[in-house]
């Protein structure tokens, strides 16, 4: 992502100032005199995980539903992150950028909520 920096005023002499005694006087006039300067600097957009996080009440299978409906998984690889979650307490079901990573989330929790299930989601820097 290329971020130009605000352009810089750098001479601007009042319009109709043709008094050369004052500030910017004595340079032939009324002219408007204006330079920008545009840096281009290189930002990475940042990325969020979207962490899931184990629990003792959601079932099994209704995490696998979720890892394929909302990080489109497949069986298998649903299968191994559920698993390692229920193992290791917490577990990564994708890298995005803030906005889309937010969106998951609350995907996710609204989902649990309307079939009663305590599963949580967050997101975390990546
Ligand atoms: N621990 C849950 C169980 O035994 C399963 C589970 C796995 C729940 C992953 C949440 O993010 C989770 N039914």
């Amino acid at each position: 992502m290329i971020v130009p920096f605000a352009p810089m005023l750098v001479l601007s002499p009042r319009s109709g100032d043709d008094d050369d005694s004052g500030p910017g006087g004595g340079n032939g006039g009324s002219q408007i005199g204006l330079a920008t300067k545009t840096r281009a600097k290189s930002q990475k957009p940042s990325q969020f995980k979207v962490l899931m996080l184990n629990d003792d009440y959601t079932p099994m299978e209704f995490v696998v539903i979720v890892l394929k409906r909302f990080f489109h998984m497949d069986m298998d690889q649903a299968t191994r992150v559920m698993l390692h979650v229920h193992q290791k307490g917490v577990g990564v079901c994708g890298i995005f950028p803030y906005e889309i990573a937010e969106t998951k989330v609350n995907q996710v929790m609204d989902f649990a909520r309307q079939n009663q299930h305590p599963l949580q989601c967050t997101l975390e820097k990546a």
